[in-house]
C-alpha cells in the first residue's frame, strides 16, 4: 500500500481489472472511506500516469445509483425490459439457488449445469480460480472460453509456439508501425501513444482495416482491406519478400523450418491475386511489402479484428510469419505483437484444481461447452454437437450461473441466445453490478464487489508486468467477489473439500510460480509492496525482445512455416488463405450483398460502461455506417431510418453515410445495450454462431446483411 497522501486522503494502489491490453496501474484515492478519485499510477511506465477516459471517471461506476447492492429474486417475467425484483437476505439466496442446484443434479446431472464468465474481470483470482474449484467439485459441464481471443491464439501457437510478443514500449522507437486490424485509440491507448512517439520521430504508421477507424485516421496510410481476407494480403507480402530478396537470410537458417515449401507456397501468391481478393490495388499491396522489407525495425500490431472470421487462426497464423522471414525480431523494436499473456507463469493447477472434477467409467472428466456457440448450447431439446468441444453428453442445461459476463448483449447470434435465457425450465443466477440485459433473464441476480472492493493480482496482455490490487474501500451494501460467491455456494450446496474454503490471501499467494525464470528475480512480497514487477525475459536495447535469439515454443524450437503438428491433424501445414464462411465469393452473398463488422465504441469495455450517461452521450445512438456508393444504390440518404437483416436477425436503426467504410462493408460500432436509443434489436441479433478454423473461436465480423429503408 502506499503512503497516506494526506491526513483526509488515502491513496491505495491498484490495478484495472477491464478485458484491455494495457491494465493499467491505478491509484485509488479514498476520502472517508470512499471512492473520490482514480489515477494512472505515474510510476508504471506502461501506464506512465494515464488513464483512459472511462476509468478515469470510475467513481461514476463505483457509486452509480442503479447499482445492485442487494440479493435480488425476480418476480416478473424473464427478460421483462423493467424487471421486478424482490430483495432476499445472502442466506435465503444461498439456501434456495442451493436446493434449485441440488435438484438438478439429481434429476438430471451434474453436467446440466453451465458456468458462463469470461473477462469482466481479468485479475487472476477473480477471473479463474475458486469458481471454477466449486464448478469442478460439482461436476458441472466445463465452459471453453473463445468469445475473444482462441483463434489468434491457437494461430500464434502454430508459427511462433507461445503467445509472446514484442514489448508495447519498444513501439515508439519502431520505424514503421503496422496496426493491422486494430484500433489502439480506442481499445490500447499506451500503445498509441507510443505509436504517436515513433510519428514524432519519423515513423510511418499503416492501418489495415476495413474501415477508418479513430486509428486509421491519424496514419500515414489507410488500407481498407476487405474483412477476412488479411492472409491473402500477407501471403503476396511474403511472394514481394522472397521475390525480391528482401530477406534476413541468417535468421530464416538459424531461427525458422519449412522456408522452401514456403518459398513454394507465395510464388502462387503475386499481389494480383490478393489484390482481387482482398479489394486493395496491386501497387498498395507491393509498395507495402517492399517498405517492410526494408525496413529493419518494423513493428506489426495485431490485433483481434482480425481474427474474428472462418479463417482467422490461419490468417494469424500467416501473417506471424511476417517477422521471421525479415529478421525484424532482432531488434526489440522490430516483430508483432498480439498478445503476451503467454509470459506469465500462472499456476492454473493450483488455482483451478481440475482433479477436483469427478471422472465417467471412461475417465472422461465433464463436457465441455463452447461460448460462442451459447444460443445452440441453450436449446431445450438437446446440446448440439456443433456447440461441444470434443466429445460429450447432449443433455440440455437447466441451470446457467452467469459472472463476468454479458451474454444477452455480447454473444452471437442473439435471437437464440434470448430464446435460451427466456425458457421456463432454465434456473439463471447472474453476479453483476448492474440490471445488464443478461440479468432481466436472472432468477436471482446477486450483488458482486467492484475493483477498489476486492483484492487481485493482474497479468496482461499487451505488457510484460504484473500488478497488484488491493482492496481500497469497503464494498458497500451486500456486495461480495466472485471468490467470496463460490465460497459460500459450495457451503451451501455441503461441498466440504478444504480446496473450497481457502481465502482470497491464500489464493494470491498460489497465484503465480516464484520460481520461474520470469519472476525468480523478484517476490510475492516484493510485488505486495511495489505494487507491480516486470517479468524477466531477454532484452535487446532494454526493450524485451523474446524471439531475437529465436527461441520459439513451437515443437521444432524455431518459427514453424511448416507446420509438421498441424499436418498431423490433417490441416494444411503451410500458411494458407481460408476465405471467411460467409465470403464475398460464397452463395449468401447474392441474397446479403454487405459484410458488416461491430467493432467496439471508444468509450465502452465491451458492453461495460454503456449505462453510464456520462460516456455513453458522446457516442449517441448506434448507427450503421455505410459508403456512399453502397447507400445509393439503394435509394438510401443520410439519416434514413433503415432495417438491417439475414437470416439470423433484422434490427432497425439509424443510416449514416460515410466514405470511412469501405464499399461493401456495413460498420456498426458496438458494446451499446439492447435498448440503446433509436433502435430496435441489437447487432448480435445478425452475428453467427459459426467457428473459426483453428481454436474454435467466435467469428463476430464474417457476417452478411442487406439493408433497406426501413
Ligand atoms: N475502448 C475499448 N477498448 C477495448 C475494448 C472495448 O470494447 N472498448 N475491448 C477490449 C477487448 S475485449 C479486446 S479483445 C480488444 C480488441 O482490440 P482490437 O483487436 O484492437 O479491437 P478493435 O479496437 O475493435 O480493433 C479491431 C479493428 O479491426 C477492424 N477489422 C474488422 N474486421 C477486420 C478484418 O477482417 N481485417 C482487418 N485487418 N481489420 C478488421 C475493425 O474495423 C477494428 O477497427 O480491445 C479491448 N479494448
Ligand atoms: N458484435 C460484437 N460482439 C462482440 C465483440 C465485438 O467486437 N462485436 N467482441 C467480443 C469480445 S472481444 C469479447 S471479449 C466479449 C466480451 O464479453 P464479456 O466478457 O461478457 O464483456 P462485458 O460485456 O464487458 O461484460 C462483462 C460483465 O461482467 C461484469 N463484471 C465486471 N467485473 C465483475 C466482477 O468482478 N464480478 C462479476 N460477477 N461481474 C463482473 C460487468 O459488470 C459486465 O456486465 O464480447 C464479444 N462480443
Ligand atoms: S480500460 Fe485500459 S486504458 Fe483504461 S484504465 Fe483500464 S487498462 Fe488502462
Ligand atoms: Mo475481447
Amino acid at each position: 500500500m502506499m503512503p497516506k497522501a494526506s491526513a483526509e486522503r488515502q491513496v491505495v494502489r491498484g490495478a484495472c481489472p477491464h478485458d484491455c491490453p494495457d491494465t493499467c496501474a491505478l491509484e485509488n484515492h479514498i476520502e472517508a472511506g470512499r471512492l473520490v478519485e482514480v489515477r494512472g499510477a505515474a510510476d508504471h511506465s506502461v501506464t506512465a500516469g494515464v488513464l483512459c477516459t472511462k476509468v478515469a471517471r470510475y467513481p461514476l461506476r463505483v457509486h452509480h445509483p442503479e447499482r445492485v447492492l442487494n440479493p435480488l429474486r425476480r418476480r416478473g417475467p424473464k427478460g421483462a425490459r423493467i424487471p421486478a425484483w424482490e430483495r432476499v437476505s445472502w442466506d435465503e439466496a444461498l439456501a434456495d439457488i442451493a436446493a434449485r442446484l441440488h435438484a438438478i443434479c439429481r434429476d438430471h446431472g451434474a453436467q446440466a449445469i453451465l458456468p458462463y464468465s469470461y473477462a469482466g474481470n481479468m485479475g487472476i483470482l477473480q477471473y479463474g480460480s475458486m469458481d471454477r474449484r466449486f464448478f469442478h467439485a460439482l461436476g458441472a459441464s466445463q465452459l471453453d472460453r473463445t468469445i475473444c481471443s482462441s483463434a489468434g491464439a491457437a494461430g500464434l501457437q502454430v508459427t511462433l509456439g507461445s503467445r509472446l510478443g514484442m514489448d508495447i514500449e519498444a513501439f515508439a522507437a519502431s520505424d514503421l508501425i503496422i496496426l493491422w486490424g486494430t484500433n489502439p485509440v480506442a481499445s490500447n491507448l499506451h500503445l498509441w501513444s507510443r505509436c504517436q512517439e515513433a510519428k514524432k520521430r519519423g515513423a510511418t504508421l499503416i492501418a489495415i482495416d476495413p474501415y477508418r477507424s479513430l486509428s486509421a485516421e491519424k496514419c500515414h496510410e489507410w488500407l481498407p482491406i476487405r474483412p477476412g481476407t488479411d492472409a491473402a494480403l500477407a501471403l503476396a507480402m511474403m511472394h514481394v519478400l522472397i521475390r525480391d530478396d528482401l530477406l534476413d537470410h541468417d535468421y530464416i537458417a538459424r531461427h525458422t523450418v519449412g522456408f522452401e515449401a514456403l518459398a513454394e507456397r507465395v510464388a502462387g501468391w503475386p499481389p494480383a491475386r490478393a489484390a482481387e481478393i482482398c479489394g486493395l490495388p496491386t501497387e498498395a499491396i507491393e509498395s507495402l511489402a517492399t517498405r517492410y522489407g526494408r525496413t529493419r525495425r518494423a513493428a506489426i500490431r495485431l490485433n483481434y479484428g482480425v481474427q474474428r472470421h472462418g479463417g482467422g487462426g490461419m490468417a494469424v497464423r500467416t501473417i506471424a510469419c511476417l517477422p521471421a522471414l525479415t529478421g525484424a525480431w532482432r531488434s526489440g523494436a522490430g516483430g508483432l505483437l498480439l498478445s503476451t499473456s503467454g509470459a506469465y507463469p500462472v499456476d492454473t493447477v493450483a488455482l483451478e484444481r481440475p482433479d477436483l472434477m469427478p471422472r465417467d467409467a471412461a475417465g472422461r472428466p465433464p463436457r465441455i461447452i463452447n461460448m460462442s456457440a451459447l444460443g445452440d448450447a441453450l436449446s431445450p431439446e438437446r446440446v448440439p454437437a456443433s456447440a461441444l468441444t470434443g466429445r460429450g453428453s447432449d443433455t440440455p442445461v437447466r441451470a446457467l450461473v452467469v459472472y463476468n459476463a454479458n451474454p444477452a448483449a455480447v454473444a452471437p447470434d442473439g435471437n437464440r441466445v434470448l430464446a435460451g435465457l427466456a425458457r421456463e425450465d432454465l434456473f439463471t443466477v447472474v453476479h453483476e453490478h448492474f440490471v445488464t440485459d443478461t440479468a432481466r433473464y436472472a432468477d436471482y441476480l446477486l450483488p458482486a464487489t467492484m475493483q477498489p472492493e476486492h483484492v487481485d493480482i493482474h497479468r496482461s496482455y499487451g505488457h510484460y508486468d504484473v500488478l497488484v490490487n488491493h482492496r481500497a474501500v469497503e464494498p458497500p451494501g451486500e456486495c461480495i467477489a466472485n471468490t467470496e460467491l463460490f465460497r459460500r455456494l459450495a457451503r451451501a450446496l455441503g461441498l466440504d473439500h478444504p480446496a473450497l474454503a481457502e481465502t482470497d490471501e491464500a489464493l494470491m499467494r498460489q497465484a503465480l510460480d516464484f520460481s520461474h525464470p520470469a519472476l525468480a528475480h523478484t517476490s510475492f512480497e516484493a510485488l505486495m509492496s511495489r505494487g507491480h514487477v516486470r517479468l524477466a525475459y531477454p532484452r535487446v536495447d532494454g526493450f524485451i525482445a523474446p524471439f531475437a535469439e529465436g527461441g520459439f515454443g513451437t515443437p521444432s524450437g524455431r518459427c514453424e512455416f511448416y507446420s509438421a503438428a498441424l499436418a498431423e491433424r490433417g490441416l494444411d501445414p503451410l500458411p494458407s488463405y481460408v476465405p471467411p464462411h460467409e465470403a464475398a465469393a460464397s452463395p449468401l452473398a447474392a441474397r446479403y450483398p454487405l459484410a458488416l463488422i461491430s467493432p467496439p465504441e471508444r468509450n465502452f469495455m465491451n458492453s461495460t460502461f454503456a449505462n453510464i450517461a456520462e460516456l455513453a452521450r458522446p457516442h449517441g445512438p448506434p448507427r450503421l455506417k455505410l459508403h456512399p456508393d453502397d447507400a445509393r444504390a439503394r435509394g438510401l440518404g443520410d439519416g434514413a431510418a433503415v432495417r438491417v437483416w439475414n437470416g439470423r436477425g433484422e434490427i432497425r436503426l439509424t443510416l449514416e453515410v460515410t466514405t470511412d467504410t469501405r464499399p461493401g462493408v456495413a460498420t456498426l460500432l458496438w458494446g451499446h445495450w439492447r435498448d440503446a436509443p433509436g433502435t430496435m434489436g441489437h447487432v448480435n441479433d445478425l452475428t453467427a454462431q459459426a467457428l473459426t478454423d483453428l481454436g474454435g473461436g467466435a467469428t463476430f465480423y464474417d457476417c452478411r446483411v442487406e439493408v433497406a429503408a426501413a
